[in-house]
């Protein structure tokens, strides 16, 4: 990262009175500025954001990040996260963004001190999280649209013992849930049952889900201490699984390495 040292009040003061001149300069001093003669292609330049690489091969199944997506039971969404707090249209070197963010927005991971606060006392932070879990072989499953996820809907999925990462496709992926600003109470998640069953009868060490809770609303608390008891299992949330086929990935998903925190922004993808 490039930093530019703060400058002292009246040399700030130069720069407003010069104004034009001194900008003009500046830019085309500045080799990140182009030329005048290379305008015509910089007007051309065009962003391909991706949602998917390589052909299809590599599918993105992270939400980008933006101020109209849903945010913990906020009805506002998650607002303003990113701010230029220095540009060069201001005369820096460098555009230098700050973002801030609560740690489980948008697609991301919760670690076992989310809610055991002897855990969380214990440092079993983001940081801790086993990256041969996080990454590796994944299944894809469609879950019933007309129930929550219990123990008879787990039973129902048939997953296969030695199946270590499931991701559940919900009814939260057809009301295009994460695209709504408002949250919403009524997404799909699990209930107590569904994850003791998961718990009990099943491999499965990574759990992901289309919104931002693994948990049902009803049993918020309860189906998250279930999860994360043992503290061998990682529940990845919000995960964008519109357009996806069902079957089997290769997941790989990597959370920020943020010590202290019990949640982290994650980036997955699927590898076909
Ligand atoms: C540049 O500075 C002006 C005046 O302080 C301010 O209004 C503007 O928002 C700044 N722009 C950026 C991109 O920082
Ligand atoms: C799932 O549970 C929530 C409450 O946690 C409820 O509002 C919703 O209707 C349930 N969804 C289905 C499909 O049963
Ligand atoms: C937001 C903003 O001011 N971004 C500027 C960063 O610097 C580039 C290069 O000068 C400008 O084109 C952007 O407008």
């Amino acid at each position: 990262m490039i930093t530019t040292a703060a400058k002292p009040v009246h040399v700030l003061l130069l720069h407003f009175l010069l104004g034009v001149v001194s900008s003009a300069a500046a830019a085309s001093a500045h080799p990140g500025y182009p030329e005048a003669e290379q305008c015509g292609a910089v007007v051309d330049m065009v962003v391909n954001r991706m949602e998917e690489y390589d052909s299809g091969r590599i599918l993105d199944i992270t939400h980008f990040y933006r101020e109209d997506m849903p945010s913990w039971e906020s009805d506002e969404g998650l607002g303003s996260f990113l701010w230029l707090a220095a540009s060069m249209k201001n005369g820096s070197k460098a555009n230098n963004s700050v973002m801030k963010l609560p740690a489980h927005s948008g697609t991301h991971v919760d670690a076992p001190g989310h809610v055991f606060q002897h855990y969380f006392e214990a440092g079993f932070d983001v940081d801790t999280l086993d990256l041969h879990v996080l990454n590796g072989p994944a299944l894809l499953v469609d879950v019933p649209r007309d129930e929550n996820i219990t123990a008879e809907v787990m039973k129902s999925l048939h997953i296969p013992k030695g199946v270590r990462r499931v991701l559940f496709r919900t009814l939260n992926t057809d009301r295009r849930l994460m695209w709504k600003k408002e949250f919403d109470f009524s997404y799909v998640g699990f209930m107590k049952d569904g994850a003791q069953w998961l718990v009990d009868n099943t491999d499965v060490k990574l759990v992901g889900v289309d919104y931002l809770s693994v948990a049902a609303w009803d049993d918020l608390i309860p189906s998250h201490l279930v999860f994360l008891e043992s503290r061998e299992i990682i529940l990845v949330e919000a995960l964008k699984l519109d357009d996806v086929e069902a079957g089997i990935y290769n997941l790989h998903c990597l959370p920020l390495r943020l010590r202290g925190a019990e949640g982290s922004p994650i980036r997955c993808i699927l590898i076909k």
